[in-house]
C-alpha cells in the first residue's frame, strides 16, 4: 500500500528519442522495441482512413487515437492472452493488439453491432469498448473480483480519459479495488482534454494518479508519449496484479492531438499554438529516433512498413465494405430476451415499413 502522496513519474525516452536512462532487459529484444514502432503506426494509418471515411459518410463517427497511440500499444504489449480487456472508445490500438479486427472497428463506428462479435477467439473474453463514461470501469472490478474467487493468474486493464476520473463510477470502482485487493490495472489516457474541458478545470488535484492512494493502493504516472514507460510500468502492474498483490492506477500524460471525435471541432476551443507544442511531444517520431539511434532502423525498412500497414488497413475497409446491411429488425432483436409488448408491436412494424420500402425499390 501506498501511503504518501510521492507519485512518481517514469520515461525511458526524451522527446528527441535519446534515452534518459538505461532499458529493462526486456529491451534487448529488438523484434519488441521494432513491433512497437510498428504497432503505432500502423494505428495511425488506421485512424486516418477511419477520419476519411467518416468524411465521406461510409461510418457514422470515431474517436481518433492521434497522439496517443504509445498509450494503447504500451498496453497491449504488456498484456497477457489471457488477461481481460475492459476498454473505452479510444482504444483502437490496444485492441487491435488484442486481436479484434480493424475491419470490426470499422463495423462498429458505423453503427453495426457485429463490429463488437470479435471473430478472434482469442479476443472473445475482452469487452466490446464503452462509451458510456467510466461505467467500464466497475464491469473491470467485476470481472477481476471473478479472477480473485476463481484463484486464477489473471489479471484485468481498464481504460479511461482524464474526464472520466471524475465519474463516481471511477472512484467506486478504485474504492472497491482497493478494498477487496483485486487484480486490476486502471489506465488512465490523460490526453489533457474532456471534449472542450481542460484538465485543469475538471479537477483540483495536481495528478489524477493520487486517486488511488485515497483507495488504498499504488498511482503513478508514466509519459504517455513514450512507449517504454507505458510498457514497462503497465507489465509490472499487471504482473504485481496477477500474484495478488492487488491493484494499481497508472495516469499515461499524453495529448490528444485530434478532434474529440469527428463530431466535434477542437479549433473551436483549443488553441492552436497548444496543439503545435504537443506535436513537439507525439510519440511515434521518438520512436523512429530512437531504433535508428540504435541501428535497426533506417529509411528502406520504413517504407517497405509503411506499403504493408496501408495494404493491412485497405483489407480491412475492403472487408468492412463487403459486409451486407444488418437486417433492421436487428436494432431491437438483442435488446431484452423476450420483448416487452410494446417493443414487439415495434419490431413488427418496423419489418412491414422495410418490406414497403424494400418493394417500393424493385
Ligand atoms: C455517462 C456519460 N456522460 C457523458 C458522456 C458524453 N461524453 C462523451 S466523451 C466525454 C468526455 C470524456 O473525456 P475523457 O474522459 O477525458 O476521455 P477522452 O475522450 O478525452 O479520451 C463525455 C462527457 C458520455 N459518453 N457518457
Ligand atoms: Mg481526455
Amino acid at each position: 500500500m501506498q501511503d504518501s502522496l510521492n507519485i512518481t513519474f517514469s520515461q525511458f525516452l526524451a522527446t528527441d528519442g535519446q534515452l534518459l536512462e538505461a532499458l529493462p532487459a526486456w529491451a534487448d529484444d529488438q523484434q519488441l522495441l521494432i513491433g512497437l514502432y510498428q504497432q503505432m503506426v500502423l494505428t495511425r494509418l488506421f485512424d486516418q482512413k477511419a477520419v476519411a471515411l467518416q468524411r465521406t459518410g461510409r461510418i457514422g463517427t470515431y474517436a481518433p487515437t492521434l497522439g496517443q497511440e504509445a498509450v494503447g500499444v504500451g498496453i497491449g504489449a504488456a498484456m497477457h492472452a489471457d488477461d481481460v480487456l475492459v476498454p473505452y472508445y479510444r482504444d483502437t490500438a490496444v485492441q487491435v493488439m488484442r486481436g479484434v479486427k480493424m475491419e470490426e472497428i470499422l463495423l462498429y463506428w458505423g453503427g453495426d453491432e457485429r463490429g463488437s462479435d470479435y471473430a478472434d477467439p482469442a479476443v472473445a473474453q475482452d469487452f466490446p469498448l464503452c462509451v458510456p463514461i467510466a461505467t467500464q470501469a466497475l464491469h473491470a472490478c467485476g470481472v477481476a473480483s471473478a479472477m480473485k474467487i476463481r484463484g486464477q493468474h489473471r489479471a484485468t486493464v481498464t481504460t479511461c480519459g482524464d474526464g472520466a476520473t471524475s465519474k463516481g463510477d471511477f472512484l467506486e470502482a478504485l474504492n472497491v479495488a482497493g478494498a477487496w485487493q483485486l487484480p486490476v490495472v486502471f489506465i488512465v489516457n490523460n490526453n489533457q482534454w474532456a471534449i472542450s474541458v481542460p484538465r485543469k478545470i475538471q479537477c483540483a488535484a495536481a495528478t489524477l494518479a493520487q486517486k488511488a492512494i485515497g483507495a488504498g493502493f499504488s498511482g503513478e504516472q508514466v509519459d504517455g508519449n513514450d512507449v517504454l514507460a507505458v510498457y514497462h510500468r503497465t507489465r509490472l502492474a499487471l504482473e504485481r496484479a496477477r500474484q495478488g498483490k492487488g491493484p494499481t492506477l497508472i495516469e499515461c500524460m499524453s495529448y490528444r492531438l485530434g478532434d474529440h471525435t469527428t463530431a466535434d471541432d477542437a479549433s473551436r476551443y483549443r488553441p492552436d499554438a497548444e496543439v503545435k507544442q504537443a506535436w513537439l511531444s507525439e510519440p511515434i517520431k521518438r520512436m523512429q529516433a530512437f531504433l535508428r539511434a540504435q541501428q535497426c532502423w533506417d529509411e528502406s525498412r520504413e517504407q517497405a512498413m509503411i506499403n504493408t500497414c496501408q495494404a493491412q488497413v485497405q483489407a480491412a475497409v475492403d472487408a468492412f465494405e463487403g459486409v451486407d446491411a444488418a437486417p433492421v429488425e436487428s436494432i431491437i432483436d438483442y435488446v431484452y430476451a423476450q420483448w416487452p409488448q410494446a417493443l414487439a408491436e415495434q419490431r413488427e412494424d418496423l419489418l412491414e415499413r422495410a418490406s414497403r420500402r424494400e418493394a417500393e425499390h424493385e
